[in-house]
This record gives C-alpha cells, sequence and structure tokens, in this order.
C-alpha cells in the first residue's frame, strides 16, 4: 500500500512520525570544541576496520550545519526527531571534567526542534564511548556503569527541560554481542568472557541511568531501545526450534531478561554463567525498574538453524538461508511479517510498556539520476510495507506509539563506512549537498497527514 492517504488513515491521528539520526554517523567535527576521541574514532583510524578506511571526522558535517538541518527535519514534516547526545562532547575523558561548548551544541539543537515544533527524543549512547574510558576496559568493566550514569545525570541536568523522551542505551545487543564477540564494531573484542562482562555492566548501566534521569527529570518518559531478534528456526525439526529458543535467549533475552523480568534467561546462565562477572545485590533491581516506553529498532529476521559441532559455544546456532526473494544493498533480507510475529512474541513473554519503533528503514544505494531525482523505489516499498505491519499492530491493539524512520540522511553506516546508504535524503560527500529522495517525498507526505484532526 503506497498511497499516503489510505495509509495514513490506518493511524490514530496523534500517531508520532519522526525520523532518526545518531551522534557519530552524522555530526563530524571529531576534534571541535572540546571533544575527545571516542572508541569509534581510534577503530576507524585502524587500517582493517572499517570500510575503505572511513572515520567521523567530516560525516555529514551535521555540527556545522545544525540550522540548516533541522530546516531539513521540518521540511520532512515529521513531528519529532530521533538523535543522540555524543558523551566525548560532553564528558570528553569519560569521567571527570564537563566540557560546556559540547552542552551548549545540544542546547541549540534541541532549542532549534522546539522552535520549529519538532519533539525531542534523546539518545544517551548510541556507541560513542570517550576511547579514555578504555583504559579501565571499557564496558568491560563495572565503573564505566557508574560514569555513564554521572554522564546521564549531567545531560539531564542541562536538556531535561526540554525532552520529550530519553532513551538511555541504543541497541545493546551491538554495542555488546557484536562489538565484544564478534569484533564487527569498535572495540573490535572477540572474547566470550569481555562481552559477558560488557552484557551485564551495559544493563547495569541502562538501570543506573534510568535511576539518574528520574532523580533530574522525573517527567521525562524514558525508556531503552533495542534491536530485538525476531529468531525465525530454519526448519520445523526439534532441533531447530531449540536453536532458534537458544538464540531468542542470547540475543534477546540478555537484555529484555534482566530488564523486564529481573533476571537472565536460565539457558544462558546455565551456559555461560561462569564466565560472567558477579552480579552484585541490588544490581537486578536496579536494572529493572520499570520504563515508560520501550524502542524496536527491526530491519530483517534472523534465521538460525542448529549448530552440532560438537563443543560449539552457545547458543549452538548457524544462519539458516532467507525465504524472502528481496535482499536490500546491504545484503539483509526484507521480510515484513517477521516484525508483526517479533511484537506478538515479546508482548507474550514480557510485561512491556508502550513502544515505538525507533528504527526501521532500508539500506539502498542508488545515486542522483541524470534528472537531479534519486528513484529509491525498493526503499519506498520497503517502509510502505513495515508501515503497513505497524498498522496492523496498531489495530490489534498493540500500545504502538510512534515510528522513526532510520534515517533522515545517509551517513557513516560504522563498518560498512559511507558505502551503505540509509537516508530518506541523499547526501553527497564531496558537497554536502542534500537531496530528498522518492522515498524521502513520500514519507513528508505521509507524515504531513499527523496529526490529523483536531489533534
Ligand atoms: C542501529 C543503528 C544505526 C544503523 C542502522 C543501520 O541502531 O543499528 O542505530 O546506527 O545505522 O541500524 O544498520
Amino acid at each position: 500500500m503506497t498511497d499516503t492517504k489510505m495509509l495514513a488513515s490506518r493511524f490514530p491521528a496523534d500517531f508520532t512520525f519522526g525520523v532518526a539520526t545518531a551522534s557519530f554517523q552524522i555530526e563530524g567535527a571529531t576534534k571541535e570544541d572540546g571533544r575527545k576521541p571516542s572508541i569509534w574514532d581510534a577503530f576507524s583510524n585502524m587500517p582493517g576496520r572499517v570500510f575503505g578506511r572511513h572515520n567521523g571526522d567530516v560525516a555529514c558535517d551535521h555540527y556545522h550545519r545544525l540550522e540548516e538541518d533541522l530546516d531539513l527535519i521540518k521540511e520532512m514534516g515529521v513531528s519529532a526527531y530521533r538523535f543522540s547526545v555524543a558523551w566525548p562532547r560532553i564528558i570528553p575523558e569519560g569521567v571527570g571534567r564537563v566540557n560546556e561548548p559540547g552542552l551548549d551544541f545540544y542546547d541549540r539543537l534541541v532549542d532549534g526542534c522546539k522552535a520549529r515544533g519538532i519533539r525531542t527524543f534523546a539518545t544517551l549512547y548510541h556507541w560513542d564511548l570517550p576511547l579514555a574510558l578504555m583504559g579501565d576496559g571499557g564496558w568491560t568493566a563495572r565503573s564505566t556503569a557508574y560514569a555513564f550514569q554521572r554522564y546521564a545525570k549531567v545531560v539531564m541536568d542541562r536538556l531535561g527541560d526540554r525532552l520529550d523522551a530519553v532513551a538511555t542505551f541504543n541497541e545493546p545487543w551491538c554495542s555488546v554481542w557484536l562489538s565484544h564477540l564478534y569484533g564487527v564494531h569498535a572495540p573490535g573484542e572477540r572474547n566470550m568472557e569481555a562481552a559477558l562482562h560488557a552484557m551485564h555492566y551495559t544493563n547495569l548501566a541502562h538501570g543506573l541511568g534510568v535511576e539518574a534521569i528520574r532523580d533530574v527529570s522525573p517527567k521525562v518518559p524514558v525508556g531503552l531501545v533495542l534491536n530485538a531478534h525476531s529468531v525465525i528456526p530454519g526448519s520445523d525439526s526439534e532441533r531447530d526450534t531449540a536453536a532458534a529458543e537458544r538464540a531468542f535467549d542470547f540475543h534477546n533475552g540478555a537484555f529484555f531478561g534482566p530488564v523486564f523480568k529481573g533476571e537472565y534467561p536460565a539457558s544462558l546462565l546455565n551456559a555461560l554463567g561462569d564466565r560472567m562477572p558477579k552480579v552484585e545485590e541490588g544490581d537486578l533491581a536496579t536494572i529493572s525498574q520499570k520504563l515508560d516506553w520501550w524502542g524496536l529498532n527491526y530491519y530483517t529476521p534472523m534465521r538460525v538453524a542448529d549448530d552440532a559441532t560438537e563443543g560449539a559455544e552457545f547458543p549452538a546456532t548457524r544462519p539458516a538461508p532467507f525465504v524472502g526473494e528481496t535482499v536490500t544493498d546491504i545484503g539483509w533480507e526484507v521480510w515484513p511479517a517477521a516484525m508483526t510475529s517479533l511484537v506478538e512474541d515479546l508482548y507474550r513473554r514480557y510485561d512491556l510498556p508502550e513502544m515505538y519503533v525507533t528504527e526501521n528503514g532500508a539500506c539502498y544505494n542508488m545515486g542522483i539520476g541524470a534528472d537531479g531525482e534519486v528513484d529509491d523505489q525498493p526503499r519506498l516499498d520497503y517502509y510502505a510495507d513495515h508501515l503497513s505491519v505497524c498498522a496492523d499492530l496498531v489495530a490489534s491493539g498493540y500500545p504502538l506509539r510512534g515510528y522513526f524512520a532510520w534515517s533522515l540522511m545517509d551517513n557513516f553506516e560504522w563498518a560498512e563506512g559511507y558505502r551503505m546508504r540509509f537516508g530518506l535524503v541523499h547526501v553527497d560527500y564531496e558537497t554536502q549537498v542534500r537531496t530528498v529522495k522518492k522515498s524521502g517525498k513520500w514519507y513528508r507526505d505521509l507524515a504531513l497527514e499527523f496529526p490529523r484532526g483536531n489533534q
């Protein structure tokens, strides 16, 4: 369904449509106004880590183009903007000195949104850990959780009066497993014991962050953004079904369990508990404080089969073949039905608060055509199909309050550098010219329908 009026009519009048970005992916200006390096600066400056040795030094130059980018967001017709705050701008060494110019930047960003009638959804941690904290072990150190708590307090002290929502973390799965077990993201570690430490201390930092946020800004709804995996067994066999359950515990349960149930999954504890750090008394109570909302980042399903290799590490699964015929330019299967089953499954398993889709979108790398337009019909189709799923979820009674497209504009796609494009707006990295794509114009037409009626 690509008719925007018809699609809009399937959402409540006060549904939120927004766009999302993250600090390191768009800001650039990595050495300005007192910012110090993050683990992503170090990682991307090492050969062999990021495609083409791309780094975040310039990115979309958003730091210098703030006002025009806020105008662009306004032009996109959305009512909300999801952005992240760069810890290394605020507390450049992770602990110690607070850097006022860093806070000033986000002050301008938030005020600029307010002046344009755009609501602000801030994320405190979208992976740019101050590099200095690696001296203590980064996320594998308990002290980092307390450093995060202080950072959360400092940000809320300054911005809390004007934020419409705040998330502690974006996708702990990435900053834990992808970063410390699979070695794909900074700091590039491949070690289960390190990853398990990062898991618990990230969860703890989330809980400590919630405490700090509520302490300083009790009125700001606080949440957590998770890239929950829609785990689908590769076959109906008992082995693959059991493998999918283990994969669920490992990829989702490691975060949803402690946060929404106050416990780690039993299977994970049985298999890996002896390599976990000490879970101190009170940790799980801190981690499982009730949240006001949670965010789902969804792109593609995870199909798994049993890995029968002797001694295979938990969860002992291997990838199973795609079923969908469409694959995006980054190689991800398009399968909207998995978004439905995922949300149903998560609300069945956990006592979840209201939710937003905080990220959804597709990678297609087409550029500007001879007519000056970017014809990215497959992205438009991806959005239409997944938004249709969202409308159905709302109709089925799930408390889905809003949707943020990933992303406002093409940006630094982590280990893939700038070659993978997720934007509704095309960025020419030579000239920094922004061009709204076909999908972006379509999304604007949809977003402009909201709020509808008298809301
Ligand atoms: C994420 C990310 C984004 C990515 C996007 C596409 O949270 O994974 O927020 O930073 O760019 O997911 O891979």
